[in-house]
């Protein structure tokens, strides 16, 4: 076996043990996650053929169609990590409420916010979707998490990632040591290291957005948009559209290649359509540890205070050069 191949098990305990303090409830956590992915991903890559397309015929608190692979999904996630005794409370897109720990498991001091299947709406096209997780520490004196320890700004994250169902299924989380891409080898079931520190481009050559809404933007993005098509304003050539509607799939692209994904607030949804802590926030932990930036426009993503649940957020995320120049075309700057 090559000295190079490092599992997900073998870089988190290693990251483990740069943090003296730690005492590996965090590492168990990070475990647990690799493990729902594996299996989320195993359903995701059948769906084709098992009865598990098409929607279950149920709405979320978000108004959407839930699919069985997005039931499945969270099932997978409740069961796994609320078992895993080191989560207080869980906060998901699926459900409405807090998701408190099963009666008989012991309670642990993390919080887990997560999407389960972000861009699930794209599954029975067999187009790439993700899971989306934040983890913060627990803040509140209560024997049960509360909403004090779910409604935290995304500055006290203590780690966050996605996993892409997608050509293969990878892993990319962030403790604070830089971001690192796992790509699963389904042949041994195993999470194995293929993007070490990995780093996004100063400035890229990819916008993705939804210009099917470009009648109901604020002039500061339709200028910033028209700007990227110019080659004189875009610096060489013009850049390159490129849009899957699966927000992990899009930013994935854009966090290896460089580029910029919006999701701005419109005079339809002045908040946009994105969820702030288990979309927007655990996504701008990871970006900003690559070297990008994340900003609804006039502020880092990690600085805002959520103030429910389901918060949404415009969203600007990608390289800084990008970023950077979007918000001052909001800003009525350029
Ligand atoms: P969910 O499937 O988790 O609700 O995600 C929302 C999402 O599908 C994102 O993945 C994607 O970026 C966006 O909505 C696409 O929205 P639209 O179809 O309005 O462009």
């Amino acid at each position: 076996m090559p000295e190079s191949v490092i599992t997900i098990e073998r870089h988190i305990f290693e990251q483990q043990r740069k943090i003296p303090e730690a005492t590996g409830e965090f590492s168990v956590l990070l475990n647990a996650i690799a493990f729902a992915a594996k299996i989320i991903s195993r359903e995701v890559n059948k769906a084709g053929l098992v009865e598990i397309l098409g929607i279950t015929g149920q709405e979320n608190v978000q108004g959407e169609q839930v699919q069985f692979l997005d039931e499945y999904a969270q099932n997978v996630f409740v069961q796994i990590l609320g078992k895993s005794g080191h989560l207080c409370v869980m906060v998901s897109e699926e459900s409405e409420k807090l998701i408190p720990i099963m009666n008989g498991y012991s309670l642990g001091k993390y919080v887990l916010c997560f999407d389960p299947l972000d861009g699930s709406s794209n599954i029975d096209a067999n187009v790439s979707v993700g899971s989306i997780f934040g983890i913060y520490r627990k803040i509140s004196p209560d024997k049960y998490g509360s909403e004090q320890d779910v409604l935290q700004p995304g500055s006290r994250l203590v780690g966050a990632g996605y996993v892409i169902y997608g050509s293969s299924t990878m892993l990319v989380y962030s403790t604070g040591q830089g971001v690192h891409g796992f790509t699963l080898d389904p042949g041994i079931g195993e999470f194995l290291l293929s993007h070490e520190n990995i780093q996004t481009p100063k400035k890229g050559r990819i916008y993705s957005v939804n210009e099917g809404n470009i009648e109901t933007w604020d002039e500061g993005i339709k200028r910033f948009i028209i700007s990227l098509k110019q080659p004189e304003a875009a610096g060489s050539k013009p850049y390159s559209a490129r849009y899957i509607g699966s927000l992990v799939a899009d930013f994935h692209r854009n966090l290896l290649y460089g580029g910029i994904f919006l999701y701005p607030g419109d005079k339809r949804n002045p908040r946009g359509k994105l969820r702030l802590l288990y979309e927007a926030v655990p996504l701008a932990y990871i970006v900003e540890q690559a070297g990008g930036c994340a900003s609804d426009g006039f502020r880092r993503i990690l600085d805002i205070q959520p103030k429910s649940l389901h918060d949404r957020v415009p969203l600007i995320i990608g390289s800084e050069g990008d970023v950077k120049t979007c918000e001052k075309f909001i800003r009525g700057e350029m």
